[in-house]
């Protein structure tokens, strides 16, 4: 096999359509893959970037509820932001794909039932956990407790976003349903279930020895500790009404799991790649010269590593991933980036907040970026990495270089007299950086890759404060002209090596001089196989300046939204609920409500919340269910006075038919208490 592969199959995690990307999915996913498959690409390699959104699973049905809307709204509404952020980013996928499309349901269907007829499942009746009021079974975000592996008190049902364990809903310690907050009962239903055990050996063999050398420590020792934990068997599908059906007999009511269908839009995302493109997808998965890489952040590292494989190993047809990259988390001002606290810097909201200036936050994200450990993001650092490196150095050299080649010679690429030892060594030094920068990518070490792009700005502009032919001019003609050809080249080598990192200032540079009317299209190893780039005699683009100084104000703005952010959070966690939004009176007046009386009342059988009233409204004595059983019992309610909306659509609570709601509110120490007059009034008289 050659040195390279024959072809590169990259992945960046498919984003969950639950809410838009923020700068931590861009420096733990987005950009170092971005920069990966660009630099390839720059090498001449045959390379397909693929994501998609991430659009099943609990998290939307979750915030579906929340904004009382459908699952699919809420995948449209965030797969359209999310994919034009990624466009205006410059994240250059080459197709970005969503798992509600249809090739990706007949893919996994597919898939799931090649694995089902050659029984590769373990098909089982299992007790899981069911809410009762909710009358749902509980599987991952619909459940949290506490994590058997590291005591998280937050742990999800299937994942402790804490130490990165992947579990079943059943391990949790005292689970709680996040539906109603009930405490889940086990109910029994059938699953099929992936016997990762029996991968165990492989997969140790794989990993633990076949890519000790290769893979990074942090993606090694989470592997290392799940397979020395003992792998189980792990369901792959669930109760639940969204999400892609289960396509076996049998099977009513139930989906893929999230975590299984998900990572087969890698594979359905490049088929749809392929058909629109006249490819075949096939070799891209299943030819072991193609190289897969899967772009992660450390929470999918399981499931990338472990479960994916597995599946990949059991269907039998597939590469496995050569590598999996995986980051670790950004913090933003020191404190964890946080989608329900607005604790973030929104991809959206900051193309909007600093516009044309995508490098410099993909230039900061790297510069930053959690490669090995965790690390933060400042906009003290944002700013200061603009003004103090992008501006000053990188800006600078190639404003001194293109200013004075109009200013000399019209902005015609001079003719080179006889290289001095200086211009010697330096074009030698500049003939080395595509090769230094290379090995650094192809170790995923994009921090240190970029660091060196910067040394090659830093030799521009050594070289011109060394070799000032601001005063030579005055002097020796052909030794500015020598000068000037120099860094001409320095600024043509800069204007190739930075684009997988700086794309639009490439762009913008590869204008400044000139590059389409260049002969030949300058890639990676042009600029390291020769210094004579831009010809004597070429015409280069108008000057402008790359980089413009970010000021306190624009930084002000931004400490000024978290510290908003940080101030809602604290109304929000104190007792007091914000006011709702304005309502007219119109509204105000539609509603119904009585004094009344409960006259009986009874537990709702099995269902610990929930009391059964006849409450006497003064029109009739009607049925109404209320989540009081936790504050009150029975006996203690009988002739109490209450408020009540009677004209409520009456629903069924537990099969029974509910007509109205009986208004309370909660004493300091969060009791439940009735709303009543404080002197007797009749049953049916109107509250307004
Ligand atoms: N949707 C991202 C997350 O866990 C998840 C990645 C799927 S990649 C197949 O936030
Ligand atoms: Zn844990």
């Amino acid at each position: 096999m050659s040195k390279f592969p024959k072809r590169y199959t990259i992945t960046a995690a498919l984003p969950y359509t639950n809410g838009p990307v923020h700068i931590g999915h861009l420096a733990g996913v987005y950009v170092p893959a971005d920069i990966y498959a660009r630099y390839q690409r720059l090498q001449e390699r045959d390379v397909v970037f693929i994501c998609g959104s991430d659009e099943h699973g609990v998290p939307i049905t979750i915030k579906a509820k929340k904004e009382g809307i459908t699952p699919q709204e809420v995948v449209d509404k965030y797969h359209s932001i999310i994919k034009k952020s990624f466009d205006d980013f410059g994240i250059s996928f080459d197709n970005y794909s969503r798992t509600s499309a249809k090739i990706h349901h007949d893919t996994a269907s597919a898939f799931f039932k090649k694995l089902y007829e050659e029984g590769k499942f373990i098909e089982e009746i299992t007790e899981q956990l069911y809410d009762e009021e909710a009358q749902q079974f509980l599987a991952d975000r619909f459940v949290t407790g506490t994590c058997p592996k590291c005591g998280n008190e937050e742990s999800y049902g299937d994942q402790c976003e804490r130490c990165g364990t992947s579990h079943n809903a059943t391990d949790l310690i005292n689970p709680k349903s996040t539906i109603s907050g009930s405490k889940p009962v086990l109910k029994e239903t059938k699953h099929w279930f992936l016997p990762l055990d029996q991968y165990e050996s492989w997969l140790k063999e794989w990993i633990v020895v076949g890519h000790k050398n290769d893979w990074k420590t942090n993606v090694l020792g989470q592997c290392k500790s799940w397979i020395d934990d003992g792998l189980r068997p792990r369901a792959v599908t669930r109760d639940l009404d969204w999400g892609i059906p289960v396509p076996v007999d049998g099977a009513d009511g139930k989906v893929l799991y999230v975590w299984f269908d998900a990572p087969i839009g890698y594979i359905s995302a490049t088929k749809e790649w392929a058909e629109r493109e006249g490819k075949d997808w096939e070799p891209y998965w299943k030819d072991e010269e193609s190289k897969l890489l899967h772009f992660i952040g450390k929470d999918n590292i399981v499931f990338h590593c472990i479960i994916f494989p597995s599946m990949l190993k059991a269907e039998g047809s597939y590469i496995l991933p050569n590598n999996v990259p995986a980051n670790e988390f950004l913090n933003l001002e020191g404190n964890k980036i946080s989608t329900s606290k607005n604790w973030a810097v929104w991809l959206h909201e900051y193309l909007q907040e600093f516009p044309n200036q995508q490098d410099v936050l993909r230039y900061v994200l790297t510069a930053n970026a959690p490669e090995t450990k965790d690390n933060d993001f400042t906009w003290a650092d944002f700013q200061a990495r603009n003004n103090n490196e992008l501006v000053a150095i990188f800006g600078n050299f190639i404003n001194r270089v293109t200013v004075l080649t109009h200013k000399y010679y019209n902005g015609e690429v001079p003719s080179s007299g006889v290289l001095s030892e200086t211009d010697e060594r330096t074009l030698q030094e500049l003939k080395t950086y595509p090769e230094v920068i290379a090995s650094s990518l192809e170790k995923y070490r994009f921090r240190e890759a970029q660091a060196e792009l910067m040394n090659v700005a830093r030799l521009g502009n050594k070289y011109l404060a060394d070799e000032e032919p601001w005063k030579t001019i005055k002097t020796d003609e052909e030794r500015t002209g020598t000068i000037m050809y120099v860094a001409l080249q320095i600024a043509t080598t800069l204007a190739v090596l930075c684009e997988p990192f700086l794309p639009f200032t490439s762009k913008k540079l590869k204008g400044l001089l000139n590059f389409s009317d260049l002969k030949e299209n300058l890639q990676w190893n042009t600029v390291s196989n020769n210094s004579n780039l831009l010809p004597t005699g070429h015409v280069c683009g108008e000057s402008e300046l790359l980089f413009s100084k970010i000021e306190d104000e624009q930084i002000q703005q931004q400490l000024d939204k978290l510290e908003a952010s940080k101030k809602a959070n604290k109304a929000m966690s104190t007792s007091l609920t914000p006011q709702k939004e304005t309502i007219s009176y119109d509204d105000f007046s539609k509603m119904d409500l009585r004094v009344g009386t409960i006259v009986e009342a009874e537990k709702m059988p099995k269902a610990n919340k929930l009391l059964v009233l006849k409450v006497d409204t003064g029109l009739d004595v009607r049925t109404i269910v209320s989540g009081i059983a936790e504050s009150f019992s029975p006996e203690e309610i009988v002739g109490k006075k209450v408020t009540v909306l009677v004209n409520l659509a009456p629903r069924a609570l537990r099969g029974v038919e509910s007509e109205g709601m009986i208004l309370m509110t909660e004493n300091a120490e969060g009791k439940l208490v009735f709303l009543n007059p404080d002197e007797e009034v009749p049953n049916g008289n109107t509250i307004n």
